[in-house]
């Protein structure tokens, strides 16, 4: 191997992992990596963002998407902190995602010299949620080995996050070290006599409910666990925004255990006698606020699925903890021997039933927004990618849009567990950068969308969207931080603060930036909306305008305004 940079090195390792796009802010800290992407252009791009938190969104998006880890480049002090939000993000999904930070160089270090800062102390794992490891590159021939660990530490166990410190000065040097070869994650298994356990708490069970997400799926993963069930006849709801791990469709579907649930699925969660948490943690907005499964000793009798043996048993004393990857686990699930009949077949039609019910919405005017979710399905192709950020609005899109199993086309939700703002729209941008031939569908709230919406540009300047598939953003414009509204005539009725907002006109906006737009504020506008929309041409934004009564796709401003007033708030 002849002597290069080691910025020249990074590049290649990264392409011997399988990397074709990274996403960044440039800095003069990493001067010399950017010359290496230089140099490799033909095998690697690197799409320059405009703000680092549209950057690491579009990379954990992207980690999402392939369950390889998602790359973003920022510089060191502010770059980093603006990155730090797709971080934590990506630790809350337990998403595979690396941050390269460009550091001073090793003779300024600890002067507090120009926007320096310790990323081991900000981001490390001592901080419990922003990074699984954070590793600082001193030595040039050392890199290979480094980015290797970094790779299968994020995608090893529990997948997450990972930060590389890249000191200006190391990649500079030359080295002549070879680089390492692509890293593939270790598979965890159950152990045989586990699931023998297993099984026979489900023959002993009346009422039981699987309940399944978390990282680390694969399409193989996702067929077997669909076997399973149909084997158990057993009721499958999934995780907080990890709606696309089991099929919608499927007549075992139970419906989604996250914000905004069904209130049935809710009462049945509380019901079962026997759950099998496969792949979720039971965090905090999967288990309604750990009401519904409660730590740490749950009601229920507990079997809990995880590939990462931190997870087991830190919030919830399970009665049955395995810790396996997901493929190998839906594997070894789907081979246990099911009996013939189990005394819980209308437990499972009931849960159908509550699931489909639940689709059913009244019809609101002058704007519904049930009406606009079916439309968008109706008309959208099977394998759209739908992605949103946090704020009511989403309530709609995850109540309403089925979901595939992601047997049928890989993920089709991108959506932060961490309820991040302003996640949706790059992680859109990203999508469509990543996979032209896919339509993606952003939908936003107006607090949302402003918070990344200047990554319009980076859609537009990289041509995302303009291959196959078309990059679509509805932008839900309610004239406030809703949610926080809601929450404030919930508890503080009628004193509105901080939460109205000022809008601008998005659809002039995304005009403004090359998209193609339209203002739509009654329903029946909608469909010739979207259905241009889906015509080739540039992005398109569809303004969307509500009555700011609207609240979620349950309840009215007014109605819990009433409700707490009469309640004595
Ligand atoms: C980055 C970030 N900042 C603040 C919050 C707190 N928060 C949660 S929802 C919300 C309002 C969202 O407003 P909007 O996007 O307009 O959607 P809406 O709730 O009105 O549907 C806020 C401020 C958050 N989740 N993320």
């Amino acid at each position: 191997m002849s002597p290069r940079p080691a910025g020249h090195v990074l590049v290649e390792a990264l392409i011997a992992q399988g990397v074709h796009t990274v996403f960044g802010v440039p800095g003069e800290s990493y001067l010399a990596v950017l010359d290496g992407f230089h140099q490799h252009r033909e095998q690697i791009r690197f799409i320059a963002c405009r703000q680092e938190g549209g950057a690491a969104f579009m990379a954990e998006a992207q980690g999402k998407l392939s369950g390889r880890p998602g790359i973003c480049f920022v510089t060191r002090g502010p770059g980093a902190t603006n990155a730090s939000i797709g971080l934590h993000t990506a630790f809350q999904d337990s998403t595979p995602m690396i941050l390269f930070i460009g550091q001073v160089a090793s003779d300024q270090r600890d002067r507090e010299a120009f926007q320096e800062v310790d990323y081991r102390q900000m981001f490390g794992p001592g901080t419990l949620g922003m990074a699984k490891w954070v590793g600082e590159v001193q030595d040039a021939d050392r890199l290979p080995e480094y980015i290797s660990r970094a790779f299968h530490t994020a995608l090893q166990g529990r997948p997450g996050p990972v930060v590389l410190v890249l000191p200006e000065d190391m990649l500079t040097q030359l080295s002549a070290a070879p680089v390492l070869a692509r890293a593939e994650p270790a598979q965890a298994w159950p152990a045989p006599g586990a699931l023998r356990d297993l099984r026979a708490r489900l023959i002993a069970a009346q009422r039981p409910l699987v309940i399944a997400g978390g990282s680390g799926w694969d399409a193989e993963a996702a067929r077997a666990l669909q076997r399973f069930a149909e084997n158990w006849n057993l009721p499958v709801g999934c995780g907080f925004r990890f709606q696309d791990t089991f099929d919608n469709r499927h007549a075992n579907y139970a419906g989604d255990v996250g914000i905004g649930i069904n209130p049935k699925l809710a009462q049945r969660v509380k019901d079962a006698d026997l759950i099998i948490a496969l792949g979720v943690r039971l965090g905090e907005m999967t288990t309604g606020g750990y009401t519904l499964i409660t730590p740490p000793k749950a009601a229920q009798q507990l079997v809990h699925i995880h590939a990462g043996p931190e997870e087991l048993g830190r919030v919830f004393a399970a009665d049955l903890m395995l810790q396996s990857s997901m493929a190998s686990a839906a594997k070894a699930l789907e081979a246990l021997a099911a009996p013939t009949s189990v005394p819980w077949a209308d437990w499972t039609a009931a849960a159908q039933a509550d699931y489909q019910a639940n689709h059913q919405a009244p019809a609101v005017a002058p704007l519904d927004m049930a009406v606009v979710m079916k439309t968008v399905q109706r008309l959208a192709p099977a394998d759209t990618v739908y992605t949103n950020g946090a704020g009511n609005y989403s309530g709609w899109l995850h109540r309403y849009v089925r979901y595939f199993g992601l047997q049928h086309h890989g993920r089709t939700q991108l959506a932060p567990t961490s309820g991040a703002m302003g996640y949706g729209f790059p992680a859109a941008v990203g999508a469509a950068l990543l996979h032209p031939e896919r339509t993606v569908v952003n939908i936003a709230g107006d607090g949302d969308f402003l918070m990344t919406g200047q990554e319009l540009a980076t859609a537009t300047g990289y041509g995302a969207g303009q291959g196959a598939g078309r990059l679509i953003s509805i932008v839900v414009d309610n004239g406030s931080y809703g949610t926080i509204r809601m929450h404030q005539e919930r508890e503080y009725p009628g004193r509105v603060s901080g939460s109205d907002l000022f809008n601008p006109d998005f659809a002039a906006m995304a005009r403004a930036f090359g998209w193609r737009a339209a203002l739509v504020e009654r329903t029946e506008d909608f469909e010739a909306a979207f259905a241009q929309a889906l015509q080739p041409g540039a992005p398109m934004l569809i303004h969307l305008k509500l009555d700011a009564d609207v609240s979620t796709s349950r309840s009215t401003l007014s109605a819990i305004r009433n409700a707490a007033l009469q309640a004595g708030r």
